[in-house]
Protein backbone atom coordinates (compact mmCIF):
# COMPACT_ATOMS: atom_id res chain seq x y z
CA UNK A 1 0.00 0.00 0.00
CA UNK A 2 1.32 3.24 -0.65
CA UNK A 3 1.14 5.62 2.30
CA UNK A 4 1.78 9.18 2.30
CA UNK A 5 5.08 10.36 4.24
CA UNK A 6 3.45 12.75 6.83
CA UNK A 7 5.94 15.53 5.69
CA UNK A 8 4.35 15.26 2.33
CA UNK A 9 2.87 18.51 2.48
CA UNK A 10 5.99 20.57 3.50
CA UNK A 11 8.06 18.77 0.43
CA UNK A 12 5.10 19.89 -2.03
CA UNK A 13 5.30 22.95 -0.34
CA UNK A 14 9.33 23.42 -0.55
CA UNK A 15 9.22 22.42 -4.30
CA UNK A 16 6.72 25.49 -4.99
CA UNK A 17 7.98 27.86 -3.26
CA UNK A 18 11.86 27.31 -3.44
CA UNK A 19 11.95 28.56 -7.31
CA UNK A 20 9.89 32.02 -5.73
CA UNK A 21 12.84 32.02 -3.07
CA UNK A 22 15.50 31.04 -5.83
CA UNK A 23 14.36 33.65 -8.18
CA UNK A 24 13.91 36.60 -5.41
CA UNK A 25 17.30 36.06 -4.18
CA UNK A 26 18.67 36.16 -7.69
CA UNK A 27 17.08 39.66 -8.16
CA UNK A 28 18.55 40.87 -5.26
CA UNK A 29 22.48 39.53 -6.04
CA UNK A 30 22.50 41.39 -9.41
CA UNK A 31 24.23 44.24 -8.35
CA UNK A 32 25.43 47.24 -10.26
CA UNK A 33 28.98 47.94 -12.39
CA UNK A 34 30.34 48.93 -8.83
CA UNK A 35 30.58 45.91 -7.41
CA UNK A 36 33.83 43.97 -8.44
CA UNK A 37 32.56 41.00 -10.63
CA UNK A 38 34.40 38.26 -8.85
CA UNK A 39 32.13 39.60 -5.85
CA UNK A 40 28.93 39.14 -7.21
CA UNK A 41 29.80 35.74 -8.84
CA UNK A 42 31.51 34.73 -5.19
CA UNK A 43 28.26 36.05 -3.49
CA UNK A 44 25.92 33.82 -6.30
CA UNK A 45 27.74 31.17 -5.72
CA UNK A 46 27.29 30.67 -2.33
CA UNK A 47 24.18 32.16 -1.97
CA UNK A 48 22.14 30.95 -5.00
CA UNK A 49 23.64 27.34 -4.33
CA UNK A 50 21.25 23.93 -3.79
CA UNK A 51 20.77 24.23 0.18
CA UNK A 52 17.11 23.21 1.75
CA UNK A 53 15.96 26.99 2.43
CA UNK A 54 14.83 25.84 5.44
CA UNK A 55 14.94 29.18 7.39
CA UNK A 56 12.99 31.32 4.52
CA UNK A 57 10.56 28.74 4.13
CA UNK A 58 9.66 29.17 8.08
CA UNK A 59 9.35 32.51 7.40
CA UNK A 60 6.84 32.16 4.59
CA UNK A 61 5.22 29.64 6.53
CA UNK A 62 4.69 32.14 9.56
CA UNK A 63 3.66 34.50 7.74
CA UNK A 64 1.21 32.42 5.85
CA UNK A 65 -0.02 30.80 8.92
CA UNK A 66 -1.23 34.51 10.56
CA UNK A 67 -3.24 35.40 7.11
CA UNK A 68 -0.15 37.30 5.38
CA UNK A 69 0.65 36.50 1.74
CA UNK A 70 3.75 35.39 1.20
CA UNK A 71 4.65 37.72 -1.14
CA UNK A 72 4.84 40.29 1.53
CA UNK A 73 6.94 38.10 3.34
CA UNK A 74 9.56 37.53 0.81
CA UNK A 75 12.16 40.60 1.57
CA UNK A 76 12.75 38.94 4.93
CA UNK A 77 12.98 35.60 3.88
CA UNK A 78 15.64 36.44 1.35
CA UNK A 79 17.65 38.28 4.66
CA UNK A 80 17.37 35.84 6.86
CA UNK A 81 18.39 33.34 4.01
CA UNK A 82 21.58 35.59 3.44
CA UNK A 83 22.60 35.68 7.02
CA UNK A 84 22.37 32.08 6.93
CA UNK A 85 24.84 31.53 3.96
CA UNK A 86 27.15 34.40 5.43
CA UNK A 87 27.29 32.30 8.51
CA UNK A 88 28.11 29.47 6.65
CA UNK A 89 30.49 30.73 4.56
CA UNK A 90 32.80 32.12 7.64
CA UNK A 91 32.02 29.02 9.21
CA UNK A 92 33.84 26.91 6.69
CA UNK A 93 37.26 29.03 6.61
CA UNK A 94 40.18 27.77 8.12
CA UNK A 95 39.98 29.71 10.93
CA UNK A 96 36.80 28.48 11.84
CA UNK A 97 35.53 24.80 11.09
CA UNK A 98 37.87 24.21 8.25
CA UNK A 99 35.62 22.93 5.90
CA UNK A 100 36.16 21.92 2.03
CA UNK A 101 32.58 20.74 1.26
CA UNK A 102 29.57 22.84 1.35
CA UNK A 103 26.17 22.26 -0.14
CA UNK A 104 27.67 19.76 -2.47
CA UNK A 105 30.01 22.07 -3.86
CA UNK A 106 33.74 23.31 -2.78
CA UNK A 107 33.06 25.63 -0.26
CA UNK A 108 33.50 29.17 -0.92
CA UNK A 109 37.22 30.15 0.04
CA UNK A 110 38.52 26.65 -1.81
CA UNK A 111 36.31 28.13 -4.68
CA UNK A 112 38.02 31.22 -4.43
CA UNK A 113 40.22 32.28 -1.63
CA UNK A 114 39.77 33.22 1.93
CA UNK A 115 39.62 36.84 1.41
CA UNK A 116 36.92 36.61 -0.73
CA UNK A 117 35.11 34.60 0.88
CA UNK A 118 35.51 36.79 4.63
CA UNK A 119 34.25 39.76 2.31
CA UNK A 120 31.03 37.41 0.40
CA UNK A 121 30.01 36.99 4.23
CA UNK A 122 30.64 40.87 5.09
CA UNK A 123 28.40 41.74 1.67
CA UNK A 124 25.71 39.09 2.88
CA UNK A 125 25.38 40.28 6.58
CA UNK A 126 25.18 44.50 5.45
CA UNK A 127 22.88 43.33 2.64
CA UNK A 128 20.46 41.29 4.74
CA UNK A 129 19.20 44.06 6.53
CA UNK A 130 18.88 46.70 3.44
CA UNK A 131 16.46 43.59 2.36
CA UNK A 132 14.73 44.25 5.49
CA UNK A 133 13.76 47.75 4.99
CA UNK A 134 12.09 46.94 1.37
CA UNK A 135 9.20 45.38 3.48
CA UNK A 136 6.29 46.75 2.35
CA UNK A 137 4.79 46.73 5.73
CA UNK A 138 4.59 49.86 8.60
CA UNK A 139 7.68 51.41 9.31
CA UNK A 140 7.50 50.44 13.34
CA UNK A 141 7.17 46.34 11.78
CA UNK A 142 9.95 46.71 9.55
CA UNK A 143 11.97 48.53 12.36
CA UNK A 144 11.22 45.27 14.86
CA UNK A 145 12.06 42.85 12.14
CA UNK A 146 15.73 44.61 11.93
CA UNK A 147 15.78 44.56 15.81
CA UNK A 148 14.96 41.02 15.79
CA UNK A 149 17.33 40.04 13.03
CA UNK A 150 20.41 42.02 14.28
CA UNK A 151 20.00 40.44 18.27
CA UNK A 152 19.79 36.99 16.51
CA UNK A 153 22.66 37.33 14.05
CA UNK A 154 24.77 39.00 17.14
CA UNK A 155 27.13 38.79 20.23
CA UNK A 156 24.49 36.97 22.54
CA UNK A 157 23.24 34.70 19.72
CA UNK A 158 24.79 33.21 16.62
CA UNK A 159 28.16 34.89 16.72
CA UNK A 160 28.22 34.11 20.65
CA UNK A 161 27.05 30.53 20.51
CA UNK A 162 29.72 30.17 17.47
CA UNK A 163 32.63 31.69 20.06
CA UNK A 164 31.58 29.23 22.51
CA UNK A 165 31.51 26.42 20.07
CA UNK A 166 34.83 26.86 18.83
CA UNK A 167 35.91 27.09 22.43
CA UNK A 168 34.67 23.94 23.17
CA UNK A 169 32.65 22.63 26.60
CA UNK A 170 35.02 22.48 29.41
CA UNK A 171 35.08 19.30 30.82
CA UNK A 172 32.00 18.25 32.95
CA UNK A 173 29.87 19.69 30.75
CA UNK A 174 25.93 18.29 30.11
CA UNK A 175 23.09 18.62 28.04
CA UNK A 176 22.48 22.32 29.79
CA UNK A 177 25.30 23.38 28.37
CA UNK A 178 25.40 22.04 25.27
CA UNK A 179 22.10 23.38 24.69
CA UNK A 180 23.00 26.53 25.36
CA UNK A 181 25.69 26.66 22.87
CA UNK A 182 22.92 25.53 20.15
CA UNK A 183 20.50 27.78 21.31
CA UNK A 184 22.08 30.34 20.12
CA UNK A 185 24.42 28.94 17.09
CA UNK A 186 21.65 27.01 15.43
CA UNK A 187 18.06 27.81 17.57
CA UNK A 188 18.39 31.78 16.77
CA UNK A 189 18.00 31.54 13.31
CA UNK A 190 14.71 29.27 13.43
CA UNK A 191 13.30 31.44 15.81
CA UNK A 192 14.13 34.55 14.30
CA UNK A 193 13.01 33.58 10.73
CA UNK A 194 9.65 32.58 13.03
CA UNK A 195 9.44 36.01 14.82
CA UNK A 196 10.12 38.14 11.45
CA UNK A 197 7.14 35.73 9.64
CA UNK A 198 4.97 36.55 12.49
CA UNK A 199 5.74 40.52 12.75
CA UNK A 200 5.21 40.73 8.90
CA UNK A 201 2.05 38.41 9.47
CA UNK A 202 0.84 40.96 12.34
CA UNK A 203 0.61 38.32 14.83
CA UNK A 204 -0.84 38.76 18.26
CA UNK A 205 0.82 38.42 21.40
CA UNK A 206 -0.82 34.98 21.62
CA UNK A 207 0.35 33.68 18.05
CA UNK A 208 4.29 35.02 18.43
CA UNK A 209 4.46 32.97 21.74
CA UNK A 210 3.29 29.78 20.03
CA UNK A 211 5.88 30.07 17.17
CA UNK A 212 8.38 30.91 19.52
CA UNK A 213 7.79 27.59 21.68
CA UNK A 214 7.52 25.81 18.17
CA UNK A 215 11.10 27.65 16.84
CA UNK A 216 12.64 26.57 19.84
CA UNK A 217 11.95 23.07 20.25
CA UNK A 218 12.54 22.81 16.64
CA UNK A 219 15.70 24.92 16.24
CA UNK A 220 17.56 22.40 18.65
CA UNK A 221 15.86 19.56 17.27
CA UNK A 222 17.22 20.03 13.91
CA UNK A 223 20.75 20.23 15.60
CA UNK A 224 19.99 17.05 17.32
CA UNK A 225 19.68 15.52 13.60
CA UNK A 226 22.39 17.02 12.54
CA UNK A 227 24.66 15.72 15.07
CA UNK A 228 23.42 12.48 14.55
CA UNK A 229 23.72 12.41 10.39
CA UNK A 230 27.33 13.63 11.12
CA UNK A 231 27.45 9.70 12.50
CA UNK A 232 25.14 8.02 10.19
CA UNK A 233 24.54 10.45 7.32
CA UNK A 234 26.51 10.26 3.76
CA UNK A 235 28.63 13.15 2.24
CA UNK A 236 26.67 12.59 -0.91
CA UNK A 237 23.54 13.29 0.29
CA UNK A 238 24.36 16.25 2.54
CA UNK A 239 26.53 17.80 0.21
CA UNK A 240 28.81 18.33 3.27
CA UNK A 241 31.94 16.55 5.05
CA UNK A 242 30.35 13.82 7.35
CA UNK A 243 32.33 12.36 10.52
CA UNK A 244 34.17 15.56 11.29
CA UNK A 245 32.94 16.06 14.99
CA UNK A 246 34.00 13.26 16.05
CA UNK A 247 37.33 13.80 14.31
CA UNK A 248 37.61 16.99 16.10
CA UNK A 249 37.00 15.39 19.20
CA UNK A 250 33.59 18.01 19.42
CA UNK A 251 30.70 17.12 21.92
CA UNK A 252 27.87 16.54 19.96
CA UNK A 253 24.49 15.26 21.20
CA UNK A 254 25.35 11.40 20.28
CA UNK A 255 28.32 11.81 21.85
CA UNK A 256 26.53 13.47 25.40
CA UNK A 257 23.77 11.50 25.29
CA UNK A 258 23.93 8.04 22.94
CA UNK A 259 22.19 7.58 19.14
CA UNK A 260 19.20 6.38 20.80
CA UNK A 261 18.28 8.53 23.43
CA UNK A 262 18.93 11.08 20.96
CA UNK A 263 16.95 9.85 18.78
CA UNK A 264 14.51 9.87 21.62
CA UNK A 265 15.33 13.66 22.47
CA UNK A 266 14.40 14.92 18.84
CA UNK A 267 11.88 12.96 18.12
CA UNK A 268 10.07 14.68 21.80
CA UNK A 269 11.46 18.21 20.72
CA UNK A 270 9.39 17.85 17.37
CA UNK A 271 6.10 16.71 19.44
CA UNK A 272 6.66 19.55 21.56
CA UNK A 273 6.83 21.54 18.15
CA UNK A 274 4.05 20.60 16.95
CA UNK A 275 2.05 20.88 19.66
CA UNK A 276 2.62 24.52 20.14
CA UNK A 277 0.94 25.08 16.82
CA UNK A 278 -2.20 23.08 17.36
CA UNK A 279 -4.10 26.41 17.93
CA UNK A 280 -3.68 27.32 14.39
CA UNK A 281 -5.11 24.09 13.13
CA UNK A 282 -5.23 23.63 9.29
CA UNK A 283 -3.18 26.81 9.24
CA UNK A 284 -0.19 25.67 10.29
CA UNK A 285 -0.46 22.19 8.48
CA UNK A 286 2.97 23.22 6.12
CA UNK A 287 4.75 24.24 9.66
CA UNK A 288 3.59 20.86 11.27
CA UNK A 289 4.81 19.30 7.98
CA UNK A 290 8.06 21.03 7.90
CA UNK A 291 8.61 19.54 11.93
CA UNK A 292 7.93 16.10 10.40
CA UNK A 293 10.85 16.38 7.79
CA UNK A 294 13.43 17.91 10.37
CA UNK A 295 13.41 14.19 11.91
CA UNK A 296 12.72 12.41 8.45
CA UNK A 297 15.50 14.24 6.88
CA UNK A 298 18.54 12.48 5.23
CA UNK A 299 20.10 15.68 3.60
C1 LIG B 1 30.31 32.18 11.53
C2 LIG B 1 28.95 33.65 13.05
C3 LIG B 1 29.19 32.34 12.47
C4 LIG B 1 28.36 31.34 12.82
C5 LIG B 1 28.41 29.99 12.24
C6 LIG B 1 25.84 28.29 10.92
C7 LIG B 1 26.98 28.06 11.83
C8 LIG B 1 27.32 29.13 12.83
C9 LIG B 1 27.72 26.98 11.71
C10 LIG B 1 27.51 25.97 10.62
C11 LIG B 1 27.90 24.62 11.11
C12 LIG B 1 26.74 23.82 11.55
C13 LIG B 1 26.75 22.41 11.10
C14 LIG B 1 25.79 24.33 12.29
C15 LIG B 1 24.64 23.56 12.79
C16 LIG B 1 23.38 23.56 12.00
C17 LIG B 1 23.39 24.27 10.77
C18 LIG B 1 23.29 25.71 10.86
C19 LIG B 1 23.48 23.57 9.63
C20 LIG B 1 23.35 24.12 8.29
O1 LIG B 1 21.99 24.38 8.01
P1 LIG B 1 21.18 23.64 6.84
O2 LIG B 1 21.38 22.16 6.94
O3 LIG B 1 22.00 24.18 5.59
O4 LIG B 1 19.79 24.14 6.84
P2 LIG B 1 21.49 24.46 4.09
O5 LIG B 1 22.77 24.38 3.27
O6 LIG B 1 20.49 23.41 3.70
O7 LIG B 1 20.90 25.85 4.09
Amino acid sequence: MNSVPPCQAFVDFARTMRPEIDAALDRSTQYDKDCPAVLREAIRYSLLAPGKRLRPLLVLMAADACGCPWRTAMPAACAVEMVHCYSLVHDDLPAMDDDRLRRGRPTCHVQYDEATAILVGDALLAQAFGTLSELDCPAPNIVRCCRELAAAAGACSLVGGQVDDLAGLPPGSGLEELDRIHRRKTGAMFRVALRLGAIVGDADAAAQAALDRYSQNLGLAFQVVDDLLDVGGRTETLGKSVGKDAAQGKITYPVLLGVEASQRRATALIQEARQAIEAFGEKAAHLDALAQFVIDRDR
